[in-house]
């Protein structure tokens, strides 16, 4: 056991913890500063970032844009969370709990923060697109949607913090989350032996939730630990993760808000469907220089 540590009474927020992120960490709530949000003119505005779960938000959109839904127009604006931008007193108005992805629906006037609300609610505004309403495949789609919702923290957060992130590696936490990582791999493993997506025989909000935190785990791309979690062993979860990225609307929404990866993968903020073919990083970065 390495580094012992015998916790004060009361624990103080006396230095930074270390490690990457450690910057944006605070134990306490509200605006760092007054910033105000830029509204476009599209139905909805979506602040955020080309995380997993940001991914979800404008793989969704995509979705409903793809199945005719003009209503589901929207602009994206980049929330760079690494700088802070989250504690703006605009972001903090929409979403109190600081984190990206959050959106505001103009023709409402409600703000929608947490990426499975936002999914939901986009599911409900637009004739229950990708949220069956047969009982049985509703209830699965929200099992799995609420499955992703309290098991992906583990993943990220646990998982992922210990192995790529914390300020050394520590066997203790590395193995207690590696094992909860593998069994989440293994309980969607065996659920998508039997079942094409996860709610059943259709692709719904679920798989979209889900497929941002566990599609690039199984390609490899989570934490760079491919190998270290031999997710070659999922073959179930590797057939749904092709089938889904096949989609364009899919390949168009891991576009959206990305900073990182290949220029041409990388579409900063989206004002309009053309911003596609005219937006991206490689056609705008050679202009910049
Ligand atoms: N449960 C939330 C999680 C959102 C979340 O953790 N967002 C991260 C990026 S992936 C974030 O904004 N972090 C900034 C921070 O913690 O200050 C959701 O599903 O929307």
């Amino acid at each position: 056991m390495q580094d012992e540590y015998t916790p004060p009474k009361v624990w103080t927020w006396d230095r930074e913890s270390g490690g990457d992120w450690a910057s944006i960490n605070r134990p306490i709530a509200g605006a760092t500063h007054d910033k105000d949000l830029p509204v476009g003119k599209h139905p909805l505005q979506l602040y955020s970032l080309a995380t997993p779960n940001g991914q979800k938000v404008t793989i969704m959109l995509e979705e409903l844009l793809a199945l005719g839904f003009d209503g589901a127009e929207y602009d994206a604006w980049l929330i760079k969370i690494g700088d802070g931008e989250q504690f703006g007193s605009g972001f903090v108005e929409i979403n109190p709990n600081s984190k990206i992805p959050a959106m505001l629906d103009t023709t409402t006037g409600l703000r929608v923060f947490e990426s499975a609300s936002i999914l939901m609610y986009l599911a409900e505004k637009f004739d229950s697109a990708f949220l069956p309403t047969e009982l049985k495949a509703r209830t699965e789609c929200l099992n799995w949607s609420f499955w992703l919702q309290g098991s992906a923290p583990y993943f990220g957060g646990g998982f992922g913090h210990f192995y790529a992130y914390a300020p050394t590696k520590q066997e203790y936490p590395i193995n207690r989350f590696a094992m909860e990582a593998k069994r989440q791999l293994d309980v969607l493993d065996r659920h998508l032996a039997e079942h094409e997506y996860l709610a059943g025989d259709d692709y719904t909000i679920a798989d979209m939730l889900t497929w941002p935190w566990y599609g690039r785990t199984v390609r490899g791309e989570s934490y760079d630990a491919g190998e270290f979690l031999s997710v070659h062993e999922y073959e179930h979860v590797i057939r749904w993760e092709k089938q889904i990225a096949a989609r364009p609307a899919v390949q168009r929404g891991i576009m959206v808000n990305r900073t990182s990866g290949p220029l041409e993968g990388q579409l900063h903020e989206r004002h309009d469907a053309s911003d596609f073919e005219t937006k991206t990083q490689d056609k705008l970065e050679p202009a910049e220089k």
